[in-house]
């Protein structure tokens, strides 16, 4: 299998990560160090986290991450067969959108919350193609605290990109990176601290 390594310097440069077949555009450093220690303290403090079960190949299985989902509208959301509650929108996430949105020059209505509390908390292979989210859907997904190694794999030619996601970056995934390609966080018997990350989308039948 062809796997593509991607190293990163410190620079805010974005940064394309995906060969062909979509789009996963990395900008690191995006939010400064003094604005991410803020947002991840205040997150981790005030999410009310839920550990949902998800189904896979018919069988319940709680997540290693804890998460939450959050809207505009108080839509609820489906994904991997259960059913989220929406929480409200907060000023925090209402200023990350609002950055956010800028630089994915896209609208966004919802976000859901993770937090991978230690290498043992991971997310598995899946792509967001949910019906909700729409056809080519542009989600942004924003890094806060420990790094974490982001792989994508694409579906035909199993190429694969490996990335770490730093604290303060921003990942904007479009187009055909949803149906061309799998997404996964590996879990790691590696000594990492708490991560909290944020994908923020726009669900379609708000
Ligand atoms: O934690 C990440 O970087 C990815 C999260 C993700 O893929 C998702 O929430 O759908
Ligand atoms: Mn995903």
């Amino acid at each position: 299998m062809f796997v593509v390594m991607v190293t990163l310097y410190l620079s805010s440069e974005p940064q394309e990560l995906l060969p062909f077949d979509g789009s996963a555009v990395l900008y690191n450093l995006f939010f400064n160090e003094d604005f991410t220690r803020e947002a991840f303290e205040f997150l981790l403090q005030n999410t009310p986290w839920e550990q949902p079960e998800i189904v896979m190949f018919g069988k319940k299985h709680k997540q290693s991450c804890l998460s939450t989902w959050h809207s505009d509208a108080g839509v609820n959301y489906v994904y991997s067969g259960v059913e989220r509650v929406a929480h409200p929108m907060n000023k925090i996430l209402s200023e990350i959108r609002r950055r956010c949105e800028v630089a994915a020059n896209s609208k966004f209505n919802s976000v859901l919350v993770n937090l991978y509390r230690d290498g043992s908390a991971g997310m598995g292979w899946h792509s967001d193609n949910e019906a909700i989210n729409g056809r080519e859907p542009t989600i942004a997904s924003v890094s806060l605290g420990a790094t974490r190694r982001f792989d994508l794999r694409h579906r035909e030619t199993k190429q694969t990109v490996k990335v770490d996601l730093e604290d303060g970056s921003l990942l904007v995934m479009s187009g055909l990176s949803q149906q061309c390609w799998v997404h996964q966080i590996a879990k790691t018997a590696k000594p990492v601290g708490p991560r909290i990350n944020l994908t923020f989308r726009l669900v379609q039948s708000v």
